[in-house]
């Protein structure tokens, strides 16, 4: 696609993947590759509406050792302020110079990440089962304003299934990081590990960063973490991000937090034909997940 004739909320494929007009540049993302990377880097990758905002707060809270008050959050800074997006436009020329540790997240697929990442640095991966995945994208696609407003719930499934969103396919994000955990220092942990309990995983991610906290600095970063918390919390809800980005009338970026939302969603054929499509994708893949809040409970 020519770039000139592209308006907002236009999807531009781009090697393969899909980015969105006027929030991503081509040119700069294809930079992101050969950046140099330094031992202390944290990138969280993720697909979409699978936990990024969560994975800032507790990466912002380990820093902080669970004192919420020091995140600079106070001067209305928002969690993806803090840690931002590599691949949003302008973004990649502040990583070059900013002090360590550098933590960023991304919705990138791997062949745009930094070569380096294989050397040194660390990667945290979460994944989130796809219906939930594709339930809290229907809805961010009201409340984002560089995305498109979706026809209606049907039509959005489609586009889903067919990876013609932002972020490309489901699958085929998920199975090229999953498959590649082992060619870096990665943690890969599923959203739903997080909800069944939180505290191990914030240990597990401590521990993975090599942070050092008590018992109640650990204690804190899980309780300023939980949804019913961090909904409380404008910056971690997104609240002051301006009206032209997001349609606050239109609901709030913490949505439900939890598992198994889609059963409100899908009808009886729709889930038919996504359980065929996953078994078609997913098929030899050694990945489970939970569909649903009672499996975990
Ligand atoms: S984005 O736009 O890609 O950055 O979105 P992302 O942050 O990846 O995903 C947003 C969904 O994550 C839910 N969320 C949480 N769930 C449980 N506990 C906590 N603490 C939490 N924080 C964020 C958020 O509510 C969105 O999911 P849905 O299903 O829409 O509620």
């Amino acid at each position: 696609m020519d770039l000139n004739d592209a308006k907002t909320h236009e999807l531009v494929t781009h090697r393969g993947f899909k980015l969105i007009h006027g929030t991503h540049d081509p040119d700069d993302v294809d930079q992101i590759y050969n950046l140099e990377i330094r031992d202390s880097d944290v990138f969280v990758v993720t697909y979409p509406k699978s936990g990024t905002i969560w994975m800032q707060q507790i990466l912002l809270l380990l820093e902080a050792k669970g004192d919420l008050t020091t995140i600079n959050h106070l001067n209305n800074h928002s969690n993806a302020d803090l840690i931002p997006w590599i691949e949003v436009n302008g973004n990649r020329q502040m990583f070059i110079t900013a002090p360590s540790p550098r933590l960023r997240v991304t919705h990138l697929q791997l062949h745009f990440m930094p070569s380096a990442l294989s050397q040194k640095g660390k990667v945290i991966y979460v994944a989130r089962n796809p219906k939930d995945v594709l339930v809290s994208y229907f809805y961010f696609h009201k409340l984002a304003n560089m995305l498109e407003t979706p026809k209606d719930f049907n039509d959005f499934f489609e586009k889903f299934i067919r990876g013609d969103v932002f972020g490309g396919s489901w699958f085929e994000h998920v199975k090229t990081w999953y498959s590649h955990k082992n060619d870096m220092d990665m943690l890969f942990i599923t959203y739903e590990e997080m909800i069944k309990d939180l505290q191990s995983a914030v240990e597990r991610i401590s521990l993975f960063l090599g942070k050092e906290l008590t018992d109640e600095q650990l204690a804190n970063v899980v309780k300023h973490s939980t949804f019913n918390n961090m909904k409380k919390i404008p910056q971690a809800n997104y609240e002051q991000v301006p009206g032209d980005l997001l349609s606050h009338h239109q609901g709030t970026f913490m949505r439900k937090g939890t598992v198994g939302d889609w059963k409100n969603h899908f009808t009886a054929a729709q889930n038919e034909r996504f359980d065929k499509v996953f078994h078609r994708e997913m098929e030899n893949f050694p990945l489970a997940f939970n569909w649903d809040i009672m499996d975990i409970n």
